[in-house]
């Protein structure tokens, strides 16, 4: 027994299917350390799914909900505590500290794996350590790469097996000797012996960290979404920029989609949205009637894994498997696709649970007369509190998307002709302004922003700068980030390679009384029709000091009713309002500071002088 020897260890006795033995040393080394219980080796097998969840629902982690409303789907409440990402404590371990640059928080490699030696020193007791074999991207494709989460929490591998390609296949990939990215993570709630568990455990001490040297991600004490599903933010994110910035190829925070004409030509974007732009909305966007044949279909809805390819052009792929996305405000209007695909085969997590069996959140669709609030409380309509947590989440697999692009699986992946960023801005920013050349697309991604809205904390209304939609996410300097994606795009440029245009959108402004001057949602593909015409050397547009933007005659209007002085108060320039936003990127490269690439200072220049011409 180990809890009468707690250094005794436990067995490690990997399955045959399991060769890689420095995978097994390695599992052997954190059992030692952890001292779970006992180890199990995860197959990802449907058994082995339904086991673990069969396992929640005893455990009280899990309620399963009515089959007949949402065949086998299950809803989790966490702890009240642990509902979001934990920035503040998430740590680019870096040997130096401008490595990690002035947006992440550092703190030296080797301090902070004292720390952790002694946070994971037995924390798994009276626990199972599983161990998660993944593929970020399709099995064996040239983009996708592969790592193995060991941790205590059955929560974590039942969404890592909907979130990956997750079992016995990778270890077919990864052979005898494959390279893969180890990552730890405990909820970090020892049980002594006879000690009983609460259905969310986790612990008050939490650390998401990253030594993007040695390519190992660690995290102790929290269960909830990107602080333990490693695969996402951790791995696809924060260390696989590293890797890309090494090996020449980028990891972004950006949907994939696919458009294709009427005449059945297609082109990739890659966008990317801050939080609460709608990403997953526009990843699964259905085209209004009136634009009869035009298709959206989706690749991915958060993460973009880029290489060049052998042509020099910039072929992606996501290297998730499924959507792990806010729940409020999603319906049946919002989100059509998105509403089809968690008919069934659902993980819930904080939603709130109706009468009936089902789940519900604000901006589903009518209120409950009564429902049990994400804390298990009674809830009516008018008791003042949400029935959903904000942050609420639902975990599905991709292949229940009835818009998934038939190439989402393809491991070549798919050629990306557009690059699309945008934030949330009430004024300033234009409807959609296409970049000039390849410094202006960085340009334009590396100064987005976004105003906060009520849903976040802090004062409404102020910008957020949010580059690339990567501030939490690039896992090294952002300047020397900013610097790789122009050295990219030279590089391919001199090889004599077709670049993706960039593309600045803005679906946000409001008039006088905040109403929203743009419908957005499905009305956005008139902005995907004229981006497409635009690679294709077939639609026109107005040169401005920005880049270049449509005319009112160079988008359809069929079907829509949005006149002409409306389309150019939402495609204007204001100059005072373009003046104060320009001093406002020159304030942000300040704070950058160190290592900011010049031509970007240098384009910020430019256009201020433009501007007052
Ligand atoms: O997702 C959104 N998109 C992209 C969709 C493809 N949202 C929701 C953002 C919150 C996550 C949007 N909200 C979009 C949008 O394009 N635009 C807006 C603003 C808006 C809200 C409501 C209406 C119009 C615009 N109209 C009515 O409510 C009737
Ligand atoms: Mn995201």
């Amino acid at each position: 027994m180990n809890a009468a020897n707690p250094k005794s260890s436990v067995r490690v006795d990997a399955p045959e299917w399991v060769r890689h033995r420095r995978l097994q040393a390695w599992v052997g080394e954190i059992a030692a350390l952890t001292r779970p219980d006992r180890i199990e080796w995860c197959d990802g097998s449907q058994e082995e799914y339904d086991r673990l969840c069969a396992g929640l629902v005893r455990a009280g982690t899990l309620r399963r909900l009515n089959p007949e409303k949402r065949p086998n789907s299950y809803l989790a409440w966490s702890d009240p505590d642990d509902v979001a990402r934990v920035e503040d404590r998430t740590f680019i371990c870096s040997e130096r500290q401008e490595d990690a640059g002035p947006t992440n928080n550092w703190a030296p490699p080797g301090q902070m794996r004292e720390t952790l030696h002694g946070l994971f020193d037995g924390c798994m007791q009276g626990r199972t350590l599983y161990v998660i074999p993944f593929s970020m991207g399709p099995l064996g494709s040239p983009i996708a790469h592969i790592g193995v989460e060991l941790t205590d929490s059955p929560y974590v591998v039942a969404n890592m097996r909907i979130m990956t390609r997750m079992g016995r296949k990778v270890y077919d990939v990864l052979g005898e000797d494959g390279d893969f990215v180890p990552c730890v993570h405990s909820v970090g709630k020892p049980l002594q012996p006879g000690e009983a568990d609460v259905p969310w455990p986790c612990n008050p001490t939490k650390y998401i960290v990253h030594y993007p040297e040695a390519r190992e991600i660690w995290s102790f004490g929290s269960g909830y979404g990107g602080n333990a599903l490693l695969g996402k933010k951790c791995f696809a994110l924060r260390i696989a920029s590293n890797m890309g910035r090494d090996e020449g190829w980028l990891a972004e925070h950006m949907l994939i989609l696919g458009v294709t004409s009427p005449q059945g030509r297609k082109m990739h974007v890659a966008a990317a949205f801050p939080s609460a732009c709608g990403k997953t909305n526009f990843a699964m966007m259905i085209p209004p009637a009136s634009l009869p044949g035009w298709k959206v279909t989706t690749i991915g809805d958060d993460i973009a894994w880029i290489k060049p390819g052998s042509d020099g052009r910039l072929r992606a792929i996501n290297p998730e498997a499924g959507y792990f996305g806010v729940a409020p405000g999603t319906n049946e209007k919002t989100n059509y696709n998105c509403m089809a695909s968690l008919r069934e085969n659902v993980l819930f997590t904080n939603v709130a649970l109706t009468d009936d069996g089902d789940v519900w959140w604000e901006g589903m669709g009518p209120a409950p007369a009564h429902c049990l609030d994400w804390q298990g409380r009674d809830w009516t309509p008018d008791c003042g509190r949400k029935a959903a947590h904000p942050n609420a989440r639902f975990t599905v697999s991709a292949q229940q998307n009835p818009a998934i692009d038939p190439d989402w699986d393809n491991p070549e992946g798919v050629t990306i002709d557009a690059f699309v960023v945008g934030g949330r801005r009430a004024d300033t920013v234009p409807l959609v302004t296409e970049a000039r050349n390849w410094v202006e697309g960085v340009y334009m991604a590396a100064t987005l922003g976004s105003q906060t809205t009520a849903a976040a904390a802090g004062a409404q209304g102020v910008v957020r700068r949010d580059p690339f939609a990567m501030l939490p996410f690039c896992g090294y300097n952002m300047s020397d980030y900013f610097a790789h994606w122009l050295r990219l795009g030279d590089k391919l440029q001199t090889a004599g390679a077709t670049l993706p245009r960039f593309f600045a959108v803005n679906w946000f402004q409001t008039d006088d009384e905040g109403r929203f001057l743009w419908p957005g949602f499905g009305e956005n593909m008139r902005v995907l029709k004229w981006m497409l015409e635009r690679i294709e050397g077939d639609a026109g547009g107005r040169d401005t000091l920005l880049g270049t933007t449509p005319r009112y005659e160079d988008i359809a209007w069929d079907g829509l009713d949005f006149g002409r002085d409306a389309f150019d108060r939402i495609t204007a320039i204001d100059a005072q309002a373009w003046q104060h936003e320009l001093a406002s990127h020159a304030e942000w490269f300040d704070k950058l500071a160190a290592g900011l690439p010049a031509a970007l200072r240098a384009h910020c220049e430019r256009l201020t002088a433009q501007l007052v011409s």
